[in-house]
């Protein structure tokens, strides 16, 4: 599929539907591989207890479609408050009187049922919530977002492995270059006619970017423990005022959930202790150990401008692209999306997921940490609530581009938006590195 905008009304409503089911096979085996014990068990003060996001999600999807793409009466008015992301911190979640695991899933299941009928009835045009179905994209959307929350729920649980899946593809045997060069001059960051795209992720406006040297693959593990192993993280000279700061507080030595034994490394992902492979890219670092990484390098870190410049623009024709490899959308042949695979693919997969200036695996794997502030964009509408972005605009977040193995394609685009807090670890984020050309390099 290209993008909505060539589907008609009917197909759209089997896309929509088609979408909401997928996305709902996926919350459940998230939430059945566990027992109630776990459901309401809150694996890390960081994280709602699962069964939090999963009567959250059923909420959300009441609140816009039920009561206002429906116009139907409310099924659970009592429990709006519970729900709501902004009035009980993650920590306190387990506190409040949440539904249980067998009446959450009885909850979402009677407002997927009610969902399913009025969307039928819908019409998709006429209002901006309704057109090309976005409300219901946003939802889909929404949900996907809270299942890579809750993988990242997994991830922080003890106990044996609960999920499972296959490896992920091997990269092809080729000596790729370092870094790929992006020449400087304009491109089109943002997009006003993706017909899911959220609010922060629009309009599409011109940008200026100076050329600019790219790794062509996210940092690899290899590559992160030469940096620990240089001292990396004891040197104040790589790091920032506040990532120093934040590194003596929280004793950080290594990524999250590495340790060394026998003068190796190893990691516990998904409830498997392994030697951490130094192909894949590293995953699970903050924001500032990236920056303290790319400054041990000699390098920086993209601003979100480079990045999308790299991920998109295609030079040929001066188009900015949807995905790295053209306006098609994902599939397991071009990027590591969708919890296929519970790890990164090694650095150099997915020949065909290559961008235009030659750099691999820029959607997929591991989100990837920029440089920048999470701002809106020149002409930014909240829409279709100001709590989505715009609450978050402003310098305490970074914004994270590409997705990673855990997020799902219908919230992945070259134009989509993450954030978080610069010390985060929990999410699956790592990063790759650009640099300014040198003189004689231009
Ligand atoms: C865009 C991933 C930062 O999880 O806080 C979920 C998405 N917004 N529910 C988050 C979101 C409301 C959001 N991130
Ligand atoms: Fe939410």
């Amino acid at each position: 599929m290209k993008d909505l905008q060539e589907l008609g009304t009917e197909d759209l409503r089997e896309h929509v539907a088609t979408e909401l089911a997928r996305t709902r096979r996926r919350s459940a085996q998230l939430t059945d591989a566990v027992d109630d014990a776990d459901l309401v068990k809150q694996h890390s003060p960081l994280m709602s207890p699962l069964v939090w996001d999963l009567a959250h999600v059923g909420s959300q999807e009441e609140l816009w479609l039920v009561r206002d793409v429906g116009g139907r009466e409310a099924i659970r008015p009592d429990i709006d408050d519970l729900y709501d992301a902004f009035q009980h911190r993650r920590a306190d979640r387990p506190e409040l009187p949440l539904l249980g695991p067998r009446e959450a899933r009885e909850y979402i299941g009677t407002v997927r049922e009610k969902v399913f009928d009025l969307l039928d009835d819908t019409p998709l045009e006429g209002r901006a919530l309704v057109e090309r179905a976005f409300a219901f994209g946003m939802i889909v959307q929404h949900e996907q977002q809270h299942d890579e929350t809750m993988l990242a729920t997994h991830q922080l649980r003890d106990g044996p492995p609960a999920l499972h899946a296959e490896p992920p593809p091997a990269a092809p045997d080729e000596a790729l270059p370092a870094e790929v060069f992006v020449p400087g001059g304009p491109f089109t960051m943002g997009t006003s006619t993706e017909a899911w795209a959220l609010d922060n992720e629009r309009p599409a406006h011109e940008v200026h970017v100076e050329a600019f040297y790219l790794d062509t693959t996210p940092v690899t593990n290899a590559e992160f423990a030469r940096f620990i192993d240089a001292g990396g993280y004891r040197d104040p000279q790589w790091w920032s005022e506040t990532g120093l700061r934040y590194r003596t507080k929280a004793s950080l030595e290594a990524p999250r959930f590495w340790f060394r034994d026998g003068g190796r490394w190893w990691r516990r992902r998904f409830g498997e202790i392994e030697e951490v492979p130094g192909d894949e890219p590293v995953v699970h670092v903050s924001f500032h150990e990236a920056e303290a990484y790319a400054a041990w390098a000699g390098k920086r870190l993209p601003t979100e401008a480079e990045w999308e410049k790299a991920a998109r623009h295609d030079p040929a024709t001066g188009r900015s692209r949807r995905y790295p490899w053209g306006d098609d959308d994902p599939d397991e042949t071009r990027a590591n999306l969708g919890q296929r695979h519970l790890r990164p693919a090694p650095a150099g997969a997915y020949p065909l997921g290559e961008a235009p200036c030659g750099a691999r695996q820029l959607i997929g794997d591991v989100w990837e940490w920029t440089a920048s502030d999470f701002l809106p964009y020149p002409g930014f509408v909240a829409f279709p609530y100001r709590e989505y972005s715009e609450v978050f605009f402003g310098s305490d977040h970074k914004v994270l581009r590409g997705g990673s193995f855990g997020t799902d394609r219908a919230a992945c685009r070259g134009t989509f938006r993450n954030w978080d807090f610069p010390i985060r670890r929990q999410i699956f984020a790592g990063f790759r590195c650009a640099r300014t050309p040198l003189p004689d390099e231009r």
